[in-house]
């Protein structure tokens, strides 16, 4: 059995769907990021950083934070979503790291301050909102020649994408001029295992 503990947000319907996926039991703990609950310490306790998603697994005590790091250790544990061989696995971890180095920091900084920063800072706004276009571009150029994004097989990679495209209003972004990330994204939103885990983290805004 694994614990998950997440809020309506980006990075934890990452693990979510990989939980999903795999079909393994799981269940799902609120931290209320709105009330300040990623700062109490028994959540500190979970982890120091202070941030979701936390994955903790029943079976081996593990207790593991940061997105990319859950959808790795679970692909590992249960052989899925991660193809052998050491090219296409190279692939995986590319758009691991570019999600968590470029499409993360973009899209978090864009929407913070498009939507949340106390005083207009044009040039951070700008900066971070063109950042969050451009890497969106180069997601859209990379499924214009494989069907997912890091080659033929649908892979951890596309649930790490998916966590920000999900959540891209907050950022700005629109696929409407990104056809290919406009498949991609109907694709994996048509996925049972996604509609699941959408289903069940959407309804921790209302927890
Ligand atoms: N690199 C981390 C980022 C985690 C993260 O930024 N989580 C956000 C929600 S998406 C959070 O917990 N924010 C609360 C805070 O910063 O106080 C990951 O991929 O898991």
């Amino acid at each position: 059995m694994y614990q998950l503990y997440a809020y309506a947000t980006p990075n934890s319907i990452k693990p979510a769907i990989m939980l999903e996926e795999i079909a393994q039991p799981w269940q799902l703990h609120t931290v209320n990021l709105r009330q300040g609950e990623q700062t109490r310490d028994d959540f500190l306790a979970l982890n120091p950083n202070g941030k979701v998603p936390v994955l903790q697994d029943s079976q081996t005590g593990m207790v593991l934070s940061e997105s990319a790091a859950i959808l790795l250790y679970l692909a590992g544990k249960h052989q899925a979503l991660l193809p052998s061989g050491p090219q296409a696995q190279a692939r995986v971890f590319e758009q691991l790291f570019f999600h968590a180095s470029a499409v993360s920091p973009a899209f978090g900084q864009a929407g913070f301050f498009t939507r949340l920063a106390s005083e207009p800072q044009p040039l951070a706004q700008q900066r971070f909102s063109r950042e969050a276009m451009r890497v969106t571009g180069l997601l859209d150029r990379q499924l214009s020649d494989s069907p997912w994004l890091a080659g033929e097989e649908y892979s951890i990679a596309d649930i790490a994408h998916y966590g920000w495209l999900w959540r891209r209003e907050f950022a700005g972004v629109s696929l409407a001029t990104f056809p290919h990330l406009r498949r991609w994204f109907d694709l994996l939103s048509a996925r049972p295992a996604v509609i699941r885990a959408t289903e069940k983290i959407n309804a921790l805004f209302i927890a």
